[in-house]
């Protein structure tokens, strides 16, 4: 049970009272091409920034604050000061065109941004009325990097209510219009209260980096939420693809990382060489983690990968499982402080070992922002992911695939992850999507995309012989009836599969 006061600011308790806890001469954030700080001077460029906010921008607690751009700690330092300053962050991703950024600005009436200097131009053509932009890391007179001059000394937290609105995350939207997710001051201590100290258990002397961006709640949470929590430290990365992330681990000693599957097996096909003995902590969500590439790392580093499903609508990972615990193949159990039941569409619990939709209760939820689809995601208390899983006899949840990605084919239920992780099991095969197309005999075909390796052709023998070879991890009616080869699989900017595009390919 978290018991946290009625009055709360989680920045101050981030930033504040880890500095004091952890003394202020402690390393806080790092970036190889821009600034580094300790705990100390990370607090006074966020006073500095917060004074900024109030004093020269004129930006009132409650005000909504867009934050865009790469991940710096400049990016952090501005979240840290909107958190201070009792204004609410709404955070996007440098992937998001104007047209997307126009419909969040209007949708969560945001009237402040604080953004990128490098980023500046996209935002000026999403074209929002009243909206007044400030840059950071530029050096013009009115940038904020100068408006926030020292000599304003400390800034005082403002006095939140713990269930203020603190954060609107928005859904990276795999089908349909993004929605608004409203967090509060407590929710954010929350996540790291639950999954980051009983799964991940961070130590001081930790280094934290990954891939998942700051304007994704994987990230946030992962690069600055559980590191300052916990007064370790994290190494903030703009370029974090497989290729940029095994050196940084080596170079900076990374011992906690975040990403999703598919760099996690990428990094695999890069790893010779590369010095990982560092890490003690992997962790993989934003995408349900095969078993094969849980055991292709193992094999590779020893290390067991910390599986989680995680939802904006929850800001972070409600199931999961770490050590000895952690099932290859499963997602785990849930974390310490949230409940999980499998229900079926009417909400009535299934039993034990039958697939339903999973549902979730904890410290943190579902408030969509003006979205009727609220009630679609909240029923009686239960939060309804939108995903199909089994719990397994012991309580251990299994992931099966999205509620509505389940292939019905000749009177078949099958579950394209599964058919995902048989090809993913083969060494020519680098990513996997299996999809249902429609069939006039069989209702649904199964219909595999696979990126290969470079070097092994995409033709019809090698089609055949990934057939041949499924057929001896999984049932046969379970085979793809076709293998089509891709150059990349289409993802949103949160690297989730937009499985929804290749049926629609099909259908054309
Ligand atoms: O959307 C997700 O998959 C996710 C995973 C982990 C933490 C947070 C999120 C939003």
């Amino acid at each position: 049970e978290l018991d946290y006061p009625d009055r709360l600011n989680c920045g101050a308790e981030l930033l504040d009272r880890s500095a004091e806890r952890f003394g202020a001469d402690r390393p806080a954030l790092h970036s190889p091409d821009g600034p580094s700080w300790t705990y100390g001077e990370l607090l006074e460029r966020v006073d500095r920034i917060a004074h900024a906010l109030t004093t020269d921008l004129g930006v009132v607690p409650g005000n909504r604050v867009l934050l865009r751009g790469p991940t710096t700690p400049w990016l952090a330092a501005c979240w840290l000061a909107v958190m201070k300053a009792g204004a609410v962050a709404v955070t996007v991703l440098a992937a998001q065109r104007p047209k997307e950024l126009a419909g969040i600005c209007e949708t969560a009436r945001v009237r402040h941004a604080l953004c990128d200097i490098r980023s500046v131009d996209d935002l000026a053509k999403a074209e929002v009325p009243g909206l007044r932009v400030t840059a950071y890391g530029g050096d013009a007179p009115d940038d904020l990097t100068r408006l926030a001059q020292a000599g304003r000394g400390p800034y005082r937290a403002v006095d939140t209510a713990a269930d203020d609105v603190a954060l609107i995350a928005f859904t990276s939207g795999t089908t349909g219009r993004p929605k608004g997710c409203m967090h509060f001051h407590r929710d954010v201590l929350a996540i790291a209260d639950t999954f980051s100290q009983h799964v991940l258990r961070p130590q001081p002397d930790d280094v934290f980096a990954g891939s998942p961006p700051l304007g994704f709640t994987f990230g946030l949470g992962g690069l600055v939420i559980f590191p300052l929590r916990a007064g370790a430290s994290t190494l903030l990365l703009e370029q974090a693809g497989p290729r940029q992330l095994l050196p940084a681990i080596a170079e900076h000693r990374v011992s906690v990382l975040f990403t999703a599957p598919t760099a996690y097996r990428a990094m695999l096909d890069v790893l010779d060489g590369n010095d990982v003995s560092s890490l003690r902590r992997c962790v993989s969500a934003g995408e349900n983690l095969p078993e094969a590439t849980w055991r292709a790392w193992h094999e590779a580093t020893g290390l067991r990968i910390i599986n989680g499903i995680g939802a904006t609508e929850m800001l972070h990972i409600f199931i999961s499982a770490a050590d000895e615990a952690i099932r290859p193949g499963a997602t785990g159990i849930p974390v310490p402080g949230f409940r999980a039941r499998i229900v079926d569409r009417s909400g009535s619990p299934v039993p034990d070992g039958e697939p339903g939709l999973l549902a979730v209760q904890g410290p943190t939820g579902c408030r969509y922002l003006a979205d009727e689809r609220q009630l679609e995601y909240v029923r009686n208390r239960w939060n309804l992911t939108g995903d199909t899983y089994v719990r397994d006899s012991d309580g251990y949840f299994r992931y099966v695939a999205r509620a509505d990605d389940m292939i019905i084919s000749a009177g078949y239920n099958i579950a394209g992850p599964e058919v995902e992780d048989a090809l993913l099991r083969h060494p020519d095969v680098l990513e996997a999507a299996v999809v249902g197309r429609p069939d006039e005999r069989r209702g649904m075909a199964v219909v595999a995309y696979a990126v290969l390796r470079p070097g092994v052709p995409g033709d019809a023998g090698t089609a055949e012989a990934l057939r041949e070879f499924v057929k001896t991890v999984i049932a046969p009616y379970k085979c793809p009836r076709e293998i089509v080869f891709l150059d990349a699989l289409p993802r949103t900017p949160t690297g989730k599969l937009q499985r929804f595009r290749l049926r629609t390919a099909e259908g054309e």
